[in-house]
């Protein structure tokens, strides 16, 4: 077997598409010859980094996102709902707190990437599903719980997650994207010959698998394919 190709996504729990991109990398990780470095960054740092605005802004984009979430919702199986106030969800509240927090369970957790799986997951669910805040310290423990991880754990996290070193930690991966050219999410490097390949967006997969020499099996590779 040929080593393994590293790849790298950059997403924050506040981008639906990101979710998207999400699922599919975690479950392509055991089916693709590939090592997954989850990379959570802040997509407002990348934003204002690369001059772009978020598309939610655009009035007709914002109503054909709604509608193109519901439909990959079930192409994806990921259950995407709209927040009852997006506006409000995504640009007033935001998700410094949380890519923060995120970025403490991964720097200082003691359940490596597997945990920050499970904490993004749920973070996620929480804001594209549950219509629930991931702002508060009481919404990041919730997730934290549902993700498995202990009450002192939490705790723990929540106060690192104020620190200097994890807020630097998070600016860093922001910069990381932003110097190979992120100007939004999902964004995906996959380091093919030492040198990256950027794809932006959860509607790159079958480009991605041919510029890596692998096979794309649709969103969900571990159900076998209808039988005709
Ligand atoms: N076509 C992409 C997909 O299907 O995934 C759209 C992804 C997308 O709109 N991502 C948002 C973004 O950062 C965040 S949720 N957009 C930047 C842009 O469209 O310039």
């Amino acid at each position: 077997m040929t080593s393994k190709k590293v790849i790298e996504l950059f997403y924050d729990v506040v981008s639906p598409y990101s979710w998207l991109g999400f699922e599919v990398m975690c479950r392509y990780r055991t089916v693709w010859n590939i090592e997954l470095k989850l990379r959570p960054t802040f997509l407002g740092g990348i934003m204002q980094g690369s001059g772009n605005k978020p598309p939610g802004l655009v009035p007709n984009k914002f109503l054909y996102m709604g509608k193109d979430l519901n439909r990959l919702s079930e192409y994806f199986n990921v259950p995407l709902r709209s927040p009852s106030d997006p506006f409000e969800a995504m640009f007033q509240k935001g998700s410094l707190n949380a890519m923060r927090f995120v970025t403490a369970v991964q720097e200082k957790g003691k359940g490596g990437d597997e945990q920050v799986e499970r904490v993004s997951r749920e973070l996620w669910r929480r804001i594209w599903y549950e219509d629930k805040d991931i702002t508060e310290p009481a919404s990041l423990s919730e997730a934290g719980i549902k993700a498995g991880l202990s009450d002192s754990e939490i705790k723990e996290l929540l106060e690192l997650s104020n620190s200097k070193e994890i807020k630097n930690k998070l600016k860093i991966s922001t910069q990381n994207a932003l110097d190979y050219g992120a100007f939004g999410f999902p964004l995906v490097v996959c380091h093919l010959n030492g040198k990256p390949e950027m794809f932006f967006g959860s509607d790159r997969f079958e480009l991605m698998a041919h510029c890596i020499g692998e096979k794309w099996l649709g969103p969900l590779p571990d159900k076998p394919a209808a039988k005709l």
